[in-house]
């Protein structure tokens, strides 16, 4: 399999709580290659862009909110079927269905405050990844080569 990549993010609640560096090394040590990576402030036109999926839907307004109450950090990360890779690590999206060990089961029993984002599907992490880093994300990783 090809590399793939995809986007990781550690959402504001994940911020707030100092666990930034505990879910980087929780990714990293599985072996996959971080080739990208930014802290910021989503404002509420991004966050809109971001979630453009959901706009309509009755918990809209509360994700707009919550994205948009502090920074997020945002990782490119690499490796073979790294959508799926990474989607399994973060955990399901409702708190009854997430899996022990996974990022959201483990720092979260919440729907919407749950600590951490990964693309749903390669198109969705190209997308997401164009957003995010715009121009600086074209080059496949070549790093650790
Ligand atoms: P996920 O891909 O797991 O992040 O889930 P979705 O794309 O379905 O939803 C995006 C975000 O909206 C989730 F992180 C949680 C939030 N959400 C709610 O707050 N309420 C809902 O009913 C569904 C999703």
């Amino acid at each position: 399999m090809t590399t793939e990549r995809t986007l990781l993010m550690v959402k504001p609640d994940g911020v707030r709580r100092n666990l930034v560096g505990l879910i980087i090394a929780r990714i990293e040590q599985k072996g996959v290659v971080i080739s990208n990576m930014r802290m910021f402030c989503m404002d509420d036109a991004f966050a809109r862009t971001f979630y453009a999926e959901h706009d309509g839907r009755d918990f809209f307004p509360a994700l707009l909110s919550y994205m948009t109450s502090g920074p997020v950090v945002a990782l490119q990360v690499e490796s073979p079927n790294a959508v799926a890779i990474v989607r399994t690590s973060i955990g399901a999206t409702r708190p009854e269905d997430r899996l022990p060990g996974t990022i959201r089961a483990d720092f979260s029993t919440q729907l919407t405050e749950n600590v951490v984002h990964a693309s749903a599907s390669p198109t969705d992490a190209e997308r997401e990844l164009a957003l995010v880093f715009g121009d600086s994300c074209t080059t496949l990783g070549s790093i650790h080569t």
